[in-house]
């Protein structure tokens, strides 16, 4: 029996990383006056490191910028992403980012179902609650019965803390329950958890590895935007709450 559908966000729900989450990187940048940038090649490279933070650490390391060796690199990361997570926030307010298709449809569908609905993520909590507001209304962030998201667990994506985390508040066993994820390390964290889990992939994670998804998609389609089966035929234009309790026989 299936009680639960624990979302990904960033690529699952929305696509908010390329028009998101990496003007808001080098808006920050610029307001610190640094002449970093990230086109968008550069940060689907970037992508492969979960979390802001995470990602301006990494990106200082491998290209040893001057900052890595400066003491300071920690409060200057903490600055940054601070900054950044204003900006992402600001550009959520003038509605800049929808959710991708089928998603509203399928939420609305699972609720009806009676199926529990949960959210494990790696990025900022406010990120995600702007999110959700902003596409669905203030009522709509009390569709989610968790929300795990961000430093919550220690350690993030393509680790299953966070998924752990979700279960374990929700007093839910993985077996019960799907994940829905679009990238390889968000698949490796739900797969890691014990959830069955369904890809919706997008332009940055088309060429991630996929293994051990249930089903692969390239959306959960909508009556405009019909889901394409990439791996798993099941014969219909919309991913409908049936299928999924299909997957779980
Ligand atoms: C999403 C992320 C996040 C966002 C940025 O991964 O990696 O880091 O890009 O969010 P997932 P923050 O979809 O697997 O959760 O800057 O708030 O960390
Ligand atoms: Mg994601």
């Amino acid at each position: 029996m299936i009680e639960a559908f624990i979302f990904d966000v960033d690529g699952t729900l929305a696509d908010t990383e390329r028009h998101g989450h990496r003007v808001a990187f080098n808006q920050a940048f610029a307001e610190a006056g640094l002449d970093w940038h990230w086109d968008e090649d550069t940060y689907g490279d970037l992508l492969a490191v979960t979390g802001g933070k995470e990602r301006i650490r990494h990106f200082v390391q491998t290209r040893d910028l001057p900052q890595h060796r400066d003491p300071q690199l920690d409060a200057l990361i903490r600055d940054l992403h601070a900054s950044k997570t204003r900006n992402y926030l600001e550009l959520l307010e003038s509605n800049a980012i929808p959710l991708r298709p089928g998603v509203e449809r399928l939420l609305r569908e699972a609720r009806a179902a009676g199926i529990r609905l949960a959210i494990a993520t790696t990025t900022t909590p406010q990120n995600v609650t702007a999110l959700l507001a902003n596409a669905l209304g203030d009522h709509g962030l009390g569709w989610f019965e968790v929300i795990g998201a961000g430093d919550v667990v220690p350690r993030k994506k393509p680790a299953p803390d966070i998924y752990r985390y979700v279960l374990e508040k929700m007093r839910l066993d993985a077996r019960h329950c799907l994940a829905f994820e679009d990238s390889g390390n968000g698949l490796r964290a739900s797969l890691g958890a014990g959830l069955k889990t369904v890809i919706t992939r997008n332009g940055y994670t088309r060429d991630d590895d996929f293994t051990g998804a249930a089903l692969v998609l390239d959306s959960l389609g909508d009556t405009e935007h019909p889901s394409q089966v990439l791996r798993r035929q099941y014969g219909r234009d919309c991913l409908c709450v049936t299928t999924l309790l299909q997957l779980l026989n």
